[in-house]
């Protein structure tokens, strides 16, 4: 695990409009900034309206027109031709509490300078492409002040209604829509008609640099079964009362975090990942043994069948945790997604760009959600890696190299030129 220090950005080792992007990389990581490199700018927090306020003007500067829609999703749009359907490209900006400055704000930037360079592109050739051209920050992706992940894509693509987003509410009860207000970023409509959608992350997994692959292809997506349980047990004394009377809900809890795990090791090569993440005790207090506990379970697999198997296993041993712990545990809420398939064409335009580029690249499967995963549901999307050091993410030393992120806004433009160029429309 690295313990050094994230390196900076480097514009100096860079020419031009190279130099260019990493220098907007550096300000945007100022934003949120954590003292060990890392940023903290959850969804519609402070941070995350300052952030969004610069990339506004940016996109303006460079000749874009900015708009939010009715979930807070960003959009900076370069209208070539009125009422020509877009190729939406983009990530997210805001991010988990004390984490690292690549996961999205990466994908975002490169979206821009990507389409900054289209525009200038097309000014100098007088060539109109096929399809308007919008760039994207798509409002909490994360899911982590506000749950669940990837909400403005979700409401973008129908996924989940405006109003339970708008009205869902942070630990505080702040909800999204007073969230959006307070941040600026509440907008109305329902954002440019997508015609095709392309992403660029950090893969946020180690396969990519084991494998010395400088870009990443997706072709298809792990599923993942989010699960919310509430475990309900009873207040007592942690000294007077017996154990024999205790209904200790976080002794409950407590089994559930060792069954997750346990579950994972169960099968083998780790085709399972599982772990709780969120964990909130009630009362929290030294002397009480609590009464209630909500966690918050992920379960995932590229292997539907396994995934299956292990969801099979959790709810068994919630029934024995039950008895043994003397709780109750009560689902109160879930977010899945089934392994779905990136378009086959969409996977042989970014290779075979990457190829003529003479770059390594590979298919690689998303262990993560993404605004992709949903966007590849309503149009033809592209979604591409670069590598994470040490597959190190939701970490403040997570970490790409600049080489690496420039490699990648290069791949990306191109791929964004073919795109709105109508290289995927059916002949
Ligand atoms: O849920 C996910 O996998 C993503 O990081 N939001
Ligand atoms: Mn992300
Ligand atoms: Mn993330």
């Amino acid at each position: 695990m690295s313990n050094g220090a994230v390196p900076e950005t480097d514009p100096s080792e860079f020419e031009g409009a190279d130099a260019s992007f990493l220098k907007d990389f550096a300000t945007l990581s100022t934003f949120g900034a954590t003292d060990r490199g890392g940023v903290d700018r959850q969804a519609g927090s402070e941070a995350d309206g300052d952030q969004r306020a610069w990339f506004s003007q940016l996109l303006m500067e460079n000749g874009f027109t900015v708009s939010f829609d009715q979930i807070g999703n960003q959009f900076g749009m370069l209208d070539l031709e009125a009422g020509k359907p877009y190729v939406v490209v983009g990530s997210h900006l805001d991010s988990q509490p004390t984490a690292g400055r690549y996961d999205g704000a990466y994908g975002v930037l490169a979206a821009a300078h990507a389409a900054f360079r289209l525009a200038a592109e097309w000014q100098t050739s007088g060539n109109t492409p096929r399809y308007n051209l919008a760039v994207v920050n798509w409002f909490n992706e994360e899911g982590s002040r506000f749950k669940p992940s990837m909400m403005g894509s979700s409401v973008y693509t129908g996924k989940m209604t405006l109003d339970s987003a708008l009205t869902t509410t942070d630990p505080a009860g702040i909800t999204v829509r007073e969230a959006l207000v307070s941040s600026n970023a509440l907008g109305d409509g329902t954002g440019p008609q997508a015609a095709y959608c392309a992403e660029i992350h950090i893969e946020q997994g180690r396969s990519m640099e084991r494998d010395g692959i400088a870009i990443g292809v997706v072709d298809s997506n792990w599923a993942a079964n989010k699960y919310e349980f509430v475990v309900h047990g009873e207040q007592a004394h942690t000294g007077s009362t017996v154990i024999a009377d205790r209904h200790d809900a976080l002794l409950g809890a407590s089994l559930l975090v060792v069954a997750a795990r346990e579950i994972a090791d169960h099968f083998p090569d780790g085709a399972v990942h599982t772990s709780v993440g969120q964990l909130d005790v009630y009362p929290n207090s030294p002397v009480v043994v609590p009464s209630r506990v909500n966690l918050l379970l992920d379960l995932r697999s590229a292997n539907e069948a396994l995934l299956r198997e292990a969801d099979r296993m959790l709810h068994e041993r919630l029934e024995q945790i039950e008895r043994s712990a003397r709780v109750k545990i009560e689902k109160v809420g879930s977010h899945c997604w089934p392994v779905t398939p990136y378009q086959p064409e969409g996977v042989a335009l970014a290779e075979k760009i990457a190829a003529n580029r003479g770059i390594t690249h590979a298919r690689v499967k998303t262990l993560a959600g993404h605004d992709s995963t949903n966007m590849k549901d309503i149009v033809p999307t592209v979604m591409l890696f670069v590598p994470s050091v040490e597959g190190i993410s939701h970490n403040e030393h997570e970490y790409t190299t600049d080489q690496d992120i420039v490699t990648g806004l290069h791949v990306l433009t191109d791929v964004v030129r073919s795109l709105c160029e109508g290289e995927l429309d059916p002949s």
